[in-house]
């Protein structure tokens, strides 16, 4: 049976840090699903579309990953493109809580669908969207937390 991973998220936008989870993720499972998750409950300065054209831009080397997006229950997507796993990545001991809750939920709404997670890599342990998106606004340096791409995208989000 091929191992079939989804791993979702807001990426709003994508950094080297979610990049780095995704590359790891593409490594182990056979084939992986980043899905656009079209989270209500935030408030994204990127358009679902944006978002996953940047991410398809900077995933196009890894033959095994598909782009994709979703709104609803990540168990649902999950099963709609028969993945038995999620990939979720860990940054510090901050994410444990959120990760266990969300984890926990999900194993509520289908036991079927194992949760793994993947350490980042040191270098991006800090690194989040939020924080992209404040340094950016304000004309700082993200020239290496984030892809090319995504920083032309942040600086013509910004007017510059
Ligand atoms: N290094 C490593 N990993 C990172 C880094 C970094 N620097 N930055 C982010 N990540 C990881 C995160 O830990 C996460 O695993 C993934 O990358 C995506 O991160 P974000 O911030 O883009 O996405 P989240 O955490 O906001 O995504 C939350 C979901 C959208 C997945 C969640 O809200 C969801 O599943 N929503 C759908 C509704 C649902 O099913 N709800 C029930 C379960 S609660």
């Amino acid at each position: 049976m091929a191992s079939i991973a989804v791993c979702p998220g807001s990426f709003d936008p994508i950094t080297y840090g979610h990049l780095d989870i995704i590359r790891r993720g593409a490594k182990v499972f056979d084939k992986v699903y980043v899905s656009v998750m079209n989270n209500s409950s935030k408030n994204p300065l990127f358009s679902v579309e944006e978002r996953i054209k940047l991410i398809k831009e900077v995933t196009k080397d890894l033959p095994n990953v598909t782009v994709d997006e979703h709104s609803g229950l990540l168990v649902d997507y999950a099963k709609s493109v028969k993945a038995n796993a999620i990939i979720r990545g860990l940054r510090a001991v901050s994410d444990f809580e959120y990760e266990m809750q969300i984890t926990s939920m999900n194993r509520v709404l289908n036991d079927e669908i194992e949760t793994f997670f993947i350490m980042t890599n040191s270098q991006y342990s800090f690194l989040s969207s939020s924080i992209v998106k404040e340094v950016s606004k304000y004309n700082g340096t993200i020239s290496e937390l984030v892809p090319p791409i995504v920083e032309e995208a942040l600086n013509k989000k910004f007017n510059r």
